[in-house]
C-alpha cells in the first residue's frame, strides 16, 4: 500500500504528499478521506502524519492507518515536528515569562527534540535583554534575538530549519509570520494583529499546514499555538519538564516532593542557593497551582 505524509487537512479531507515527492511550493497532493475505522477516532491523523493511503479511481484516496509517530503538538495537532521556536515579542506586547514558560512546558511535554526561544522586535527595545533570557539560557535553552522589520537573525533562523519540520509556537501579534516571510518571502503568510482576528470571527477551522523554505527545511504555518492544556499534565511530573531542575529532583527527602511545601527538598535548596531561578520556580508553582485547581474542579 502507498504511503506518504498528510500536508494539511480542510473540512474533512487530508491532502497527502505520496512518499518519494518533493514538498514544494505548490506541491500535486492527493485529497484523501479517511477510512471509517480510523474516521471514529478524534484526532486519529492529523498534519505532519505518515499515513497508508489506497489509491481510489477517481484519483482520490482513502487513508487506512496512521504510521507511529515520533512527537504530537497540541492544540493545533500537528504531528512528527523536530523542533520548535517559542516566539515572543520584547515589546507590542510586551514579553510575558509565565506564558513563555508555559510554552516551554508544553513543548517539552510533547516531546519535541529541539527547542529554542526566539525574541522577536529587537528594534522596539533599546536596552539589552541579556539579563532577561539568562534564566532560560542557564536551563540550556538556546535564545535567538530578532527583528522581522530590521532583519535581525533571520540567517541564524535559517540555519536552524535546514533538514528539520519546525513550528513557530507564541501568542499572536509577536511577529510569527513576519519572520516566516523575512526567512522567505515565497510564504507571503498574512501578518497582522487584526486579521487574524477577521479569521477568528470568521470561525474559520483551526487547521495547520507544512510549507517548504527555499534555503532548506519545512515550518508549519499554525492559527497560533495555545498553551492553555497544561493542566492536563501528571503533576509528578511537572519538574521534569523543567530541564534544569530534573538533576535536583533525586535529592529530594520525600520521592512524592511536589517542591513547593516539603521540607529538605533539593529543588528549594537550589533555589536558595541561587542555583535555579525564581522566576523559572515561580512559573513551575503557577503550572502546579492551575493543575491542582483542575483536579479540584471534577
Ligand atoms: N517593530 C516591529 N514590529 C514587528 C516585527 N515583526 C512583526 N511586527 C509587527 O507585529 C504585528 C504582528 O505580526 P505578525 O507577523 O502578524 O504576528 P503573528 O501573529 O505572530 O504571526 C504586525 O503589525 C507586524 O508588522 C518586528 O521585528 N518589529
Ligand atoms: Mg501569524
Ligand atoms: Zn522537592
Amino acid at each position: 500500500m502507498p504511503t506518504g505524509q498528510v500536508i494539511k487537512t480542510y473540512n474533512g479531507f487530508y491532502y497527502v504528499l505520496e512518499d518519494g515527492r518533493e514538498l514544494t511550493q505548490n506541491p500535486e497532493l492527493l485529497s484523501c478521506r479517511l477510512r471509517g475505522r480510523i474516521k471514529r477516532i478524534k484526532g486519529s491523523v492529523v498534519t505532519g502524519d505518515m499515513v497508508e493511503y489506497e489509491l481510489l479511481g477517481d484519483g482520490t484516496g482513502v487513508i487506512e492507518k496512521r504510521l507511529p509517530r515520533k512527537t504530537l503538538l497540541h492544540r493545533p495537532s500537528v504531528a512528527n515536528i523536530d523542533q520548535v521556536i517559542i516566539t515572543f515579542a520584547l515589546r507590542e506586547p510586551d514579553i510575558n515569562s509565565l506564558l513563555l514558560n508555559r510554552f516551554l512546558v508544553l513543548a517539552e511535554w510533547s516531546d519535541i527534540p529541539e527547542i529554542v526561544i526566539c525574541l522577536n522586535k529587537t528594534d522596539l527595545l533599546p536596552a539589552s535583554a541579556d539579563e532577561f533570557v539568562k534564566p532560560y539560557v542557564d536551563a540550556g535553552y538556546r535564545v535567538i534575538f530578532a527583528s522581522a522589520h530590521e532583519k535581525q537573525g533571520i540567517e541564524e533562523i535559517r540555519s536552524l530549519l535546514k533538514g528539520k519540520v519546525t513550528a513557530f509556537a507564541g501568542p499572536s501579534g509577536v511577529g510569527k509570520s513576519s519572520l516566516l516571510n523575512a526567512i522567505d518571502s515565497n510564504l507571503s503568510l498574512t501578518t497582522g494583529v487584526i486579521s487574524e482576528k477577521i479569521k477568528r470571527g470568521k470561525h474559520t477551522t483551526r487547521a495547520a499546514c507544512l510549507l517548504p523554505v527555499a534555503s532548506g527545511g519545512i515550518v508549519v504555518d499554525t492559527p497560533g499555538f495555545s498553551a492553555a492544556e497544561l493542566e492536563q499534565l501528571d503533576k509528578n511530573l511537572l519538574a521534569g519538564y523543567f530541564p534544569e531542575f530534573r538533576p535536583l529532583i533525586e535529592k529530594c527527602y520525600y520521592n512524592t516532593c511536589t517542591h513547593s511545601h516539603e521540607p529538605d527538598c533539593g529543588i528549594k535548596n537550589a533555589l536558595a542557593e541561587g542555583i535555579i531561578s525564581q522566576e523559572r520556580y515561580d512559573a513551575y508553582l503557577n503550572i502546579l497551582q492551575s493543575i491542582l485547581e483542575r483536579k479540584k474542579a471534577y
